[in-house]
């Protein structure tokens, strides 16, 4: 690789260190990348959250190259294609009832921002536009824009932007390794973390709050799992006071959890649910918004030939991620993916809390096809360890993913159990070299 790497500035990437030693990827089939050299990767993340169904599975790549030949572009404003119809009506069969609307955007954070104007315009509309505050939770990740980094609560995506929104508001995290360290699936402890939301309509008053978002399983800030009646209490809470609830489903939808999306697993069913990553399977940059028939109603009052919601982008619903999205559903549906972590997750968990014991492993959590190893931080050097353990992993030929000290595992669910085997060993190795 003797190509010049000046002009192209990574995304959250240590550019400078990545370019002494570049970690390039070549192709991809299946559960495996290859590097240009043909060394071969096991994918222990589905690429970054998002390859659930496998790499180059052939009904989508058929699909999005017969939509490029056919049908390129399709504006979206004041026009459509039929494929941006079906699919919303396939996400709808999927999806957790009542969840009937879906709005296309084209990443995760784009989805957070549309569903962020969605809840404030939702009671604007209603005549109840005092509801302008937005509530996040410390340590959420929804993604990179300015609504997702305002309620987001990861200091280090957030430290450098300024005052971000103005009315926002944090509950605290779930957090609590005293109590649920090396607990497999659900923690006990920790539900009464949604009173928090409580103090803070005493303190803005309910009349101010028009949603808050949660990620059902937070993810970026290293796979935190909801406490057990945690999401119950807090829909119970929004319920009580009027306040939308809002799921961050971006890495948890597409069978992560073991349904379709985390609201089913936990039985809990928020107002809007924002996705993006597992619908196309990575493939096309795509993600949406579902909304209630409610939310969706209430703008539908207005006279007939006005736009009624003044928000979207060029490449909503484009016709090569409608496609993919499509060849996506039905490869699930043909595999049964989006339930197949439901058998796998005991296996999975045996695995992995095998390397409970090992030397600076402080817990491990799991559910689903979704795992955090946290590791105690080198002193004085947070996320060190963790960064090591990836590279020792990229050169065992296996592809995890780091926050801090956490490595996180949310491998393709058509994982096999030897293949599950051989990343926990991996890891394992990887964690006694860099202990
Ligand atoms: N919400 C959630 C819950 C996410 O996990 C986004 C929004 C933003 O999506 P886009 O498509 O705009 O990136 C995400 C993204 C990690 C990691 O290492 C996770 C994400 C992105 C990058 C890294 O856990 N999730």
């Amino acid at each position: 690789m003797a190509r010049n790497m000046d002009a192209y500035w990574m995304p959250f990437t240590a550019n400078r260190q990545f370019k002494k030693a570049p970690r390039l990827l070549a192709r991809s089939q299946g559960m495996f990348f290859w590097t240009p050299e043909g060394r071969q990767i096991l994918d222990g993340v589905a690429g970054l959250w998002c390859v659930n169904a496998g790499h180059a599975r052939p009904k989508i790549v058929q699909a999005i190259a017969e939509q490029a030949a056919e049908l390129d572009f399709a504006p979206p404003f004041q026009m459509a294609h039929p494929k941006a119809f079906e699919l919303a009506e396939a996400l709808v069969r999927i999806a957790p009832a009542g969840l009937s609307k879906v709005f296309y955007t084209n990443s995760g954070s784009e989805a957070v921002e549309t569903a962020l104007k969605m809840a404030l315009a939702y009671h604007r509309v209603r005549g109840d536009g005092s509801r302008t505050r937005l509530i996040g939770r410390e340590r959420g990740y929804h993604g990179v824009n300015f609504g997702g980094l305002s309620v987001g609560g990861i200091a280090a995506n957030r430290k450098m932007f300024g005052t971000l929104l103005p009315g926002v508001d944090h509950i605290r995290h779930t957090h609590d390794p005293l109590r649920n360290a090396f607990t497999v699936g659900q923690p006990a402890h920790g539900a009464e973390g949604a009173d928090d939301l409580e103090r803070l309509v005493a303190l803005h008053d309910a009349s101010t709050i028009a949603a808050v978002i949660v990620e059902p399983v937070a993810g970026s800030t290293g796979v935190l799992l909801p406490p057990k009646g945690y999401l119950e209490r807090l829909r119970a809470i929004c319920d009580r006071h009027g306040i939308l609830l809002i799921f961050d489903e971006v890495i948890t939808g597409f069978g992560r959890t073991g349904q379709a999306f985390a609201a089913q697993t936990f039985g809990v069913t928020p107002d809007l649910m924002t996705v993006a990553k597992g619908l196309t399977n990575g493939c096309v940059p795509m993600g949406a918004v579902f909304a209630t028939n409610a939310i969706h109603d209430a703008f539908m009052g207005g006279p007939e030939h006005l736009i009624e919601f003044f928000h979207g982008y060029t490449y909503s619903a484009h016709p090569l991620a409608c496609a993919a999205a499509l060849a996506t559903l039905e490869t699930c549906a043909d595999e049964g993916l989006l339930t197949r972590a439901q058998q796998l997750q005991g296996y999975f968990a045996d695995a992995l809390h095998s390397l409970k014991g090992l030397p600076k492993v402080i817990d491990i959590r799991n559910l689903g096809l979704v795992g955090g190893v946290e590791l105690s931080a080198l002193p004085g050097e947070p996320g060190q360890r963790g960064f090591n353990i990836f590279l020792d992993c990229w050169e065992q030929g296996v592809l995890v993913r780091t926050t801090g000290d956490v490595v996180a595992l949310s491998p393709p669910l058509i994982i096999e159990k030897p293949q599950i085997d051989r990343l926990v060993e991996v890891l394992g190795a990887a964690i006694k070299r860099c202990a």
